[in-house]
């Protein structure tokens, strides 16, 4: 499966092997979106064939369902399964309290709800995702598309009453045109470059009329799986 792999994907790919350890028989497991998510699908895939584990799996995202399909891993919907056992998935950034930020594959929205439906959520990251503060990386926010000039503007000005150092925001595209997320909406990327209490940005952003959900996760991660260009992991 793995071939001769750079460190980067190295580190992504002990971290998710390492990841399944938190998997057992007769679980629903949350399938998280993005390149360190999908070698964990990969590998979970190798046990169900290989080791005959027999798990449900409940993707974050169409990418996510077409591959745990295609490695042979029986998929639902959360509303059928409605509670997890464990949810694993990446993250773009975590901090020393285990708040992350995700969405920079788009799929916030419904990592946020499959991951709050579950007993345990696993981050899996190369090393590199790790930071003292929040907010290097932009804050993916969903926003619905109608009016989103209008939501764009009011997140701008909120933004004046918080303790961040950038507030620049722009709208993600896919070439020319706007990106849409699997529900339909946009992502409003904001630079905020440091998000000093991200707690209160994540309640704050989510007052404004047209978010729908931001990709601040505050509380809900449990554990961090830490993968190293060397092989090494940590958790
Ligand atoms: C998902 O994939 C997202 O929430 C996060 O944006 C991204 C991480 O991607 P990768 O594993 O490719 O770095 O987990």
């Amino acid at each position: 499966m793995t071939g001769e792999l750079s460190p980067i994907d190295k580190a992504k790919f002990v971290a998710a092997k390492r990841a399944c350890d938190y998997v057992e028989d007769g679980m629903r497991v949350g399938l998280g979106t993005g390149s360190t998510a999908a070698w964990m699908v990969r590998c979970l895939g190798e046990l169900v064939r290989d080791d005959g584990l027999n798990i449900v799996g409940v993707p974050t995202s169409s990418r996510t369902a077409d591959l745990a399909r295609q490695v042979g891993i029986n998929v639902t919907s959360l509303d059928e399964a409605r509670w997890l056992d464990v949810t694993i998935d990446g993250a773009d950034e975590y901090d020393g309290n285990l708040n992350l930020i995700k969405g920079g594959g788009g799929a916030l929205l419904q990592e946020k709800i499959v991951a709050t439906a579950s007993d345990q959520m696993v981050v899996i990251a190369d090393i590199s995702k790790k930071v003292e503060t929040l907010g290097a990386f932009p804050l993916p926010i969903e926003i619905i598309p109608f009016g989103w000039q209008t939501t764009k503007a009011l997140v701008e000005e909120t933004l004046i009453g918080l303790d961040v150092l950038g507030r620049t925001t722009t709208l993600r595209m896919n070439g020319d045109a706007a990106f849409v997320t699997d529900e339909g909406n946009y992502i409003l990327d904001l630079h905020l470059h440091r998000i000093a209490n991200p707690r209160q940005m994540s309640l704050v952003i989510n007052q404004i009329p047209g978010v729908v959900e931001n990709g601040l996760f505050i509380d809900i991660c449990d554990a961090v799986v830490i993968g190293y260009g060397s092989g090494k992991v940590e958790v």
